[in-house]
């Protein structure tokens, strides 16, 4: 397995003769300047390339290359953005760039209700509160439904929390739940929030999964021809939320992808962190079931709660054997003979971590942390 380490390109924090004192090899970039849906050029893509070997790296992973949320609607001619789609293909794999990451989560990407939740030892970690994202649906963005999509007992601490709560509190939550939107993405104010989910009314989970269909059909032959793989990034948290649904949550949905457009090129990228939130989730079976459509790894561990809620905990402790998981990663890589770029996905905010300007989620001593206790494992195991 190599070891990556995601850098946000030259607006990080965290700079790459930095990342070099953590031991990664490899980085894990996106042009997160370029607006959806439009071309990534080959000079654009060279640039960022030059950049990331001067310091000598390997640029191993494009997370991610996203998908317009036109496509994921099926709405409107769709014929320019599939061009664009394919076109930035053809200039990656042009540039040696040959495995790619993307999610197929409508609108948001990962949400969380605390970026800074506190761990028992010290520092803080992300965490989702089934009852506080409820507050969120319900009294805050007054989405009635929503009733229907939690236990009654959470409805219950979601008006608790809203009556407490004061303003600062609530845009501290929305704040939270924007911030999984990467790079150049748009944050959402509520008003903003609720006219673009009306974008999304009557988008049921079939006419998702016929739209994740299309653009498999549309993306994956040229994938074939330029020799890349495709790694989808499963849905965080693996639940329906705000009403949309979510189709890569679980293991049945994974097949359902990978016999949709059935080659090795169509893969996964085993996210043990979102998997490993949905109780139902085995991470080491799903690892093992679909260990030779992995191309990319992101490992990190979460501790859930019976009503829904998780937080994030160190990598090694959590609710999901890590080291089982390895394993079966290590076997796959034996059995066919390749090497699994994994990266520390998300890290608590340890020590001095708080002041540094640093991507929600992404610390830099927390990761360390992670990826020192990975390598270990990785180690030991091989
Ligand atoms: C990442 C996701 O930060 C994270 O949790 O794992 O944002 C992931 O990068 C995207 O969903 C992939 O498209
Ligand atoms: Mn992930």
């Amino acid at each position: 397995m190599k070891e990556t380490w995601r850098w946000f390109g030259p607006k990080d924090a965290i700079t790459l003769p930095q990342i070099a004192q953590t031991g990664a090899e490899g980085i894990v970039t996106a042009l997160h300047d370029i607006p959806y849906g439009e071309v990534w050029t080959a000079e654009a893509i060279t640039e960022r390339k030059d950049m990331i070997e001067a310091a000598d790296f390997t640029w191993d992973v494009v997370e991610s290359l996203p998908i317009h949320e036109a496509i994921k609607k099926g709405e409107g001619d769709l014929t320019p953005f599939f061009e664009n789609y394919r076109q930035s293909m053809v200039n990656l794999a042009a540039a040696g760039l040959k495995t790619i990451c993307y999610n197929f989560m409508p609108l948001l990407d990962w949400t969380r209700t605390d970026l800074a939740a506190p761990v028992p030892r010290g520092g803080t970690c992300l965490r989702f509160s089934a009852p506080k994202m409820a507050a969120f649906e319900i009294h805050m963005l007054g989405r009635e439904a929503a009733h229907d999509d939690y236990d009654p007992a959470v409805i219950a601490a979601a008006t608790t929390w809203y009556e407490q709560s004061d303003e600062a509190a609530r845009a501290t939550l929305l704040n939270a739940i924007m911030a999984g939107l990467p790079g150049a993405f748009d944050r959402y104010t509520i008003p903003e929030l609720r006219e673009v989910l009306k974008s999304y009314a009557g988008i049921g989970r079939n006419d998702l999964r016929q739209n994740y269909k299309r653009f498999l059909d549309e993306v994956m032959p040229t994938a074939q021809e330029l020799g890349m793989n495709f790694c989808v990034h499963p849905d965080d948290p693996p639940r329906d939320i705000l009403g949309l649904p979510r189709i890569v949550s679980n293991g049945e949905d994974i097949d359902w992808i990978m016999k949709a457009y059935d080659a090795p090129e169509n893969g996964l990228t085993l996210c043990s962190g979102s998997l490993g939130a949905n109780p139902a989730n085995d991470v080491p079976e799903i690892a093992r079931s679909f260990g030779d459509r992995i191309h990319f790894a992101h490992l990190r561990n979460v501790r859930k709660d019976p009503d829904g809620s998780f937080q994030e905990d160190a990598h090694l402790t959590g609710d999901t054997d890590m080291v089982a998981v390895i394993d079966e990663l290590l076997e796959a890589e034996s059995r066919d003979g390749k090497s699994i770029p994994f990266r520390p996905d998300h890290g608590h905010d340890l020590l001095m971590d708080a002041g540094l300007g640093t991507q929600a989620g992404y610390p830099l001593i927390g990761r360390l942390r992670g990826l020192a206790e990975l390598r270990g494992v990785i180690t030991a195991l091989s």
